[in-house]
């Protein structure tokens, strides 16, 4: 089951990667994914460790960006690979079918390609402006994430896709309503003053719509 709020770890001046996992994980998060960038191999393991430490003893679901290799031998529950990561047909064949593989999309064509190739779940981005990200693709906004949702309604193509990309609170209605399978954040955790409260206000408000159009977070 692909969880409807993926929170994603920042290295930020004051906290590690796991002790912001943890604030996420006390609010209710139940789907880490770690993000890692320009580190050596040595030091990614050490951390994707800690990270994975806090899942385990919050039963939340562990996905590592980037790097197939490294999640195979923590054994993580997924990985998660954007465009110039390794494709998915391949990190399939190194992982077996237990593991989850998500893939990134930033319009249309690129979420048919990650279909093809068997993701489990698209990262659909950006939806807004994100300081997260270097290089950021344009722009989809809510106008590009309708038009993207119905043009697979029209087809046998079906996946989650997990819009991302400065997302805050008020915005997941609008997302869910259109048939979104989930949310992304980083930032609106890692950069709140209280972390633990901030993931608390998305898991439930996630929660809360789920309840009222009867399906199960
Ligand atoms: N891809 C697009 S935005 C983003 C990634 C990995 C980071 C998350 O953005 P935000 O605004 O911090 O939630
Ligand atoms: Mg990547």
């Amino acid at each position: 089951m692909i969880s409807h709020l993926h929170y994603i770890t920042q290295q930020t001046e004051k906290f590690s990667h796991a002790e912001l996992a943890e604030f996420a994980c006390s609010g209710g998060v139940d789907w880490v994914q770690l993000r890692v960038k320009n580190i050596p191999y040595d030091e990614w393991k050490k951390i994707a460790i800690e990270v994975q430490t806090v899942c385990k003893k919050h039963g939340a679901t562990f996905i590592i960006n980037d790097n197939v290799t490294l999640a195979k031998e923590i054994g993580a529950d997924g990985v998660h690979l954007g465009l110039n990561d390794m494709n998915p047909k391949e990190a399939r064949n190194i992982l077996g079918d237990h593991f989850i593989i998500g893939g990134t999309a930033h319009n249309l064509e690129e979420a048919k390609f990650q279909i093809e190739n068997k993701v489990d779940y698209i990262g659909l981005g950006p939806f807004r402006f994100t300081s997260t990200k270097e290089m950021l693709s344009p722009i989809i906004g809510i106008d590009g994430y309708k038009k993207i949702v119905e043009t697979f309604h029209e087809t046998s193509l079906q996946i989650p896709f997990i819009a991302i990309g400065g997302i805050k609170v008020d915005d997941i209605q609008s997302l869910l309503e259109l048939g979104i399978h989930g949310i992304a954040i980083s930032s609106a955790i890692n950069l709140a003053e209280n972390k633990s409260e901030s993931a608390e206000q998305f898991v439930q408000t996630i929660s809360k719509y789920l309840k009222q159009n009867s399906q199960s977070i």
